[in-house]
């Protein structure tokens, strides 16, 4: 899959990061990118929050209860959950997975999933290889395209009227 190339501006927008500690050489790696992406696109350092968190599993409840502060306007989640000889791999992932969803839908923020789930290590540093594709800063871009949409939306509701075009992002954009 080819990365995204789009600018985005993301000057004034907060994040919250969650990432977990488990497999900790990976998710370095994916918060390294994480953070590389939002700065990039002009978010500053005193507007990200980064929380660390054991393992996936414990992900959703920090992901949600951050998202309810109402400061944030995403939250990107990050970590590897890597396949062993158990099936202890199914239930983390599934309930990463469940979870973050669910933060999302309870918070009404952005919280965006960038956990790996894979079969080998290798295949996981690969996915967190900040040369080439990296997840974490695919977060990023969604984390930052999420919180583009969801202002458009909240800006429209003010002002009484509706998208008219596209997914608010293209409109977003010309308005900055
Ligand atoms: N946590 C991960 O983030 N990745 C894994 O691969 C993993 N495995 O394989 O066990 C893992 N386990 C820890 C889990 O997320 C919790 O931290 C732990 O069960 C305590 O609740």
């Amino acid at each position: 899959m080819k990365p995204r190339k789009e600018l985005r501006n993301a000057a004034g927008f907060r994040f919250g990061i969650v990432v977990a500690t488990f497999n900790k050489l990976v998710t370095d790696s994916l918060l390294s990118s994480c953070l590389d992406g939002l700065t990039k696109q002009g978010v500053k350092d005193a507007d990200i929050e980064v929380v660390r968190v054991p393992g996936a599993f414990e992900i959703p409840l920090v992901a949600r209860t951050l998202a309810k502060t109402g400061r944030l306007d995403a939250v990107i989640c990050l970590g590897a959950v890597i396949r062993g000889d158990t099936p202890h791999f199914d239930f983390i992932s599934a309930e990463a997975s469940r979870g973050i969803g669910q933060a999302a839908l309870d918070s009404g923020v952005p919280v965006i999933f960038g956990v790996l789930t894979t079969d080998t290590e290798t295949q996981a540093i690969e996915r967190a290889d900040p040369c080439t594709f990296n997840r974490g800063g695919e977060a990023a871009k969604s984390a930052i395209d999420m919180a583009t949409v969801m202002r458009a939306i909240t800006a429209d509701k003010a002002t009484g009227s509706k998208l008219t075009s596209g997914n608010g992002l293209a409109r977003a954009k010309r308005k900055r």
